[in-house]
């Protein structure tokens, strides 16, 4: 990876007038790398920003978007020459593929396992915890000094796709960086606070209500929530605010299967996760729904207690 992270920067120095393109409902990696690399280029005297379809969301107001993050319909010049960060299908950008003019130079630097961008070059390294590492190493070899600004950026995008440091992909190199990066003076807490435990009230409200409902069956080991419309109007709280909640049923001693039903406007939504040998990807696949061994969501568009059978019938099969 070390040739395709200096291949990243002799082919970077050569240019100007560059944007990064990142993936629609930006995470921190997204934003945080995208950004770094930005504010990098722009201290090497080159004009570069951010271009995503969706602006930052509430929690990572502390990124430094102002003049940096544009909106495809805002940029401020057309680009010389893109590079697609943290991003590995170009389905991915939404609205801001519409900067990928043909022939325009491409580059790519991104951790994803199947990204199929035909970028050259082309940094992608599954083995990185973050394309924000990828994107620390870029700056590195790119003879940039890392300051405060993109020591925050870059421990907004490790410290969020580690899950906090405490996901498998959490690895020595990931916190190597993290010390680079808290060398610069960050402050630690503050930003824990805002990025992992900082919730509105409804959101608070609405965890609260599911919680109050939680069911355990199958001898502890499957636990069921439910989120009805009525339960968002009661909190003022809307879709987003159920992010997080399934984990409490995850985390709770001796439970295997945990799942969320959200009920929507035409819907049901479930996020369901595992602990231990279950895989929820595949127990829920044949209903349609799909993700990881131990996360996994599907929708389905029958009646809320009809859905709630059908996932729970296959939650209790996987669990026999
Ligand atoms: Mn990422």
């Amino acid at each position: 990876m070390k040739t395709a992270t200096a291949d990243v920067a002799s082919w970077l120095k050569a240019r100007n007038d560059i944007a990064i393109l990142t993936h629609l409902h930006p995470d921190g990696d997204a934003l945080g790398a995208s950004l770094a690399l930005a504010l990098a280029l722009r201290a090497l005297g080159k004009r570069a920003y951010v271009c995503c379809q969706d602006g930052a969301p509430d929690f990572l107001s502390m990124l430094p978007t102002e003049g940096a993050l544009f909106l495809p319909e805002e940029i401020p010049f057309r680009p010389a020459a893109v590079v697609c960060v943290d991003c590995a299908a170009q389905s991915r950008f939404g609205r801001a593929a519409a900067l990928l003019e043909p022939g325009l130079p491409l580059g790519c630097i991104d951790h994803h396992t199947t990204n199929d961008i035909p970028a050259s070059p082309s940094l992608v390294d599954a083995g990185a915890s973050a394309s924000g590492e990828l994107v620390a190493g870029v700056i590195d070899a790119l003879g940039v000094k890392l300051d405060e600004t993109l020591a925050l950026c870059l421990y907004v995008a490790v410290s969020t796709d580690t899950g906090n440091f405490s996901f498998d992909c959490t690895t020595p190199a990931s916190l190597a960086l993290t010390a680079r990066c808290l060398e610069t003076g960050l402050n630690l807490s503050e930003l824990n606070y805002e990025l992992f435990r900082r919730r509105t009230a409804p959101r608070t409200k609405l965890l609260g209500r599911a919680l109050n409902g939680i069911e355990f069956s199958e001898g502890g080991r499957l636990a069921l929530m439910r989120v009805r419309q009525a339960d968002f109007a009661a909190c003022g709280a809307v879709n987003a605010d159920t992010e997080g909640i399934v984990n409490f049923g995850i985390d709770t001693a001796g439970v295997q299967i945990a799942l969320l039903a959200v009920e929507l406007e035409d819907g049901v939504k479930f996020s369901a996760r595992s602990r231990g040998a279950v895989n929820v990807a595949a127990m829920l696949s044949p209903l349609g729904g799909g993700g990881h061994a131990k996360a996994a969501g599907l929708t389905l568009e029958t009646g809320f207690d009809e859905a709630v059978n059908t996932v729970m019938e296959a939650a209790r099969d996987a669990l026999a």
